[in-house]
């Protein structure tokens, strides 16, 4: 295309390509589940459904961007993460993140029907925020991950708890509210099992870990000095490679050392 007089205002666009060598994390997070959740009636504390159509948008996000190695989800965010030597879209932000959005929420809206019996409402349709944080070395994506386990584990104990108290018990969600503050873990595990008969370490794994998934082998770095022919055939490879998903421990060593080749 010809150059117009216009076209200085290119010149105004930011360079954000992020730092390389590091690992790029994309969060997504639901705008405003909160009452998203009460308008289609989620079930409390857990969605299965809701659950399973995050997990569903979040693999279809896998299928589509090659250089995502894993992704860690639970109650309305996942977490994506690239291989850290990824050249997509020459590690531009605004990029990654858009699009990493974008892919997740057409997903999310189009398979809604199939989880969902009741339709979505025009004036309140799902979306998603996105942000991308940087991890130097492994030991922080590491940590990084682990928190949003942990963090999964604190809500979901909460939730479970409160939500005994209001639906079991009959209280206020105000009176749970009080009734839970300053309890601690120990606290909520008794409550539930002398109260409620509930053994919380034999609630759904799905609830208490959240959800990983987990390309099954290495995936091939597409270069900018391969030939087109070489780059077609990696593309077609990495498309070929197949999702794990499962509902375990990320905290301690063994899944990663089980797959040491996320990290590289
Ligand atoms: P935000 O992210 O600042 O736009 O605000 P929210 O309202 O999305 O808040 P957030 O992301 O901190 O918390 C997620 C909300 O979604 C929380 O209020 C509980 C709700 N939620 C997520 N999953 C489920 C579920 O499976 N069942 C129910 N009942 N609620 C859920
Ligand atoms: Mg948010
Ligand atoms: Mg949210
Ligand atoms: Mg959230
Ligand atoms: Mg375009």
């Amino acid at each position: 295309m010809a150059n117009s007089r216009f076209e200085y205002v290119k010149s105004y666009e930011r360079d954000d390509s992020l730092l390389p060598g590091t690992y790029i994390v994309v969060r997504i997070d639901g705008r405003g589940f909160h009452r998203l959740s009460k308008r289609y009636e989620f079930t409390k504390p857990n969605d299965l459904r809701a659950l399973e159509l995050m997990n569903e948008s979040a693999a279809s996000v896998m299928n589509q961007i090659s250089d995502i190695v894993l992704a860690y989800g639970d109650s309305d965010e996942y977490s994506f993460v690239f291989k850290r030597s990824t050249q997509f879209f020459g590690r531009r932000e605004c990029k990654l993140v858009s699009t990493v959005c974008s892919v997740f929420t057409a997903c999310y809206v189009y398979s809604w029907s199939k989880h969902f019996a009741c339709a979505l409402e025009s004036d309140m349709l799902p979306s998603f925020d996105s942000r991308a944080v940087l991890y130097p070395s492994s030991k922080e994506l590491r940590d990084y991950l682990s928190w949003r386990q942990a963090d999964c584990h604190i809500n979901n104990l909460y939730n479970t708890t409160f939500w005994a108290l209001v639906l079991k018990k009959g209280l206020s969600e105000k009176d749970a509210n009080k009734a839970l503050e300053g309890t601690f873990s120990s606290d909520k595990n008794e409550l539930l099992f002398s109260e409620f008969g509930i053994n919380y370490n034999n609630e759904p794994e799905i609830f208490r870990k959240g959800t990983v998934l987990v390309k099954t082998q290495p995936v091939q770095s597409i270069e900018n000095t391969m030939s087109e022919r070489q780059k077609a055939r990696a593309t077609h490879k990495n498309a070929k490679i197949e999702i794990e998903q499962l509902h375990c421990d990320i905290i301690g060593n063994d899944f990663w050392e089980e797959r040491a080749y996320i990290l590289e």
